[in-house]
């Protein structure tokens, strides 16, 4: 009895396994599907103050992003690559997208907005 018992663990335990590998096999392409519903990535709309490539962080002076409850301010921020700031500069009206995260946030794509 005992037996079968620890057999039907191991047998539950390798199907949880395996269905777990399915889903991180399927999750790239999910997120590319549903990139605007992920709640760990909010858009931003801003003003450059400030570049450092040299650290890889940016300061905005941020509209309120209603989305994580944030009201309008200017912070630095960490960006993901320096490269993300070869396209931008000090001035530049911005949109820009923020990954949420326990560390903080970091800037995963900016890009100046046409002003008119
Ligand atoms: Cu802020």
């Amino acid at each position: 009895m005992k037996k079968h018992l620890i057999t039907f663990a191991i047998t539950a335990a390798l199907i949880a396994t395996s269905t777990l590998v399915v889903a991180q096999q399927m999750d790239p392409n999910m997120s590319g599907m549903q990139h605007d519903a992920k709640p760990a990535d909010v858009q931003g709309v801003g003003v450059v103050k400030a570049i450092d490539t040299a650290k890889g962080a940016v300061t905005l002076q941020h509209e309120a992003i209603a989305a994580i409850g944030w009201p309008a301010m200017t912070m630095p921020f960490k960006v993901a690559s320096p490269d993300l700031l070869k396209h931008v500069k000090v001035g530049d009206k911005v949109q820009f997208t923020l990954r949420q995260a326990s560390a903080g946030s970091t800037v995963t794509a900016i890009k100046p907005v046409q002003q008119q």
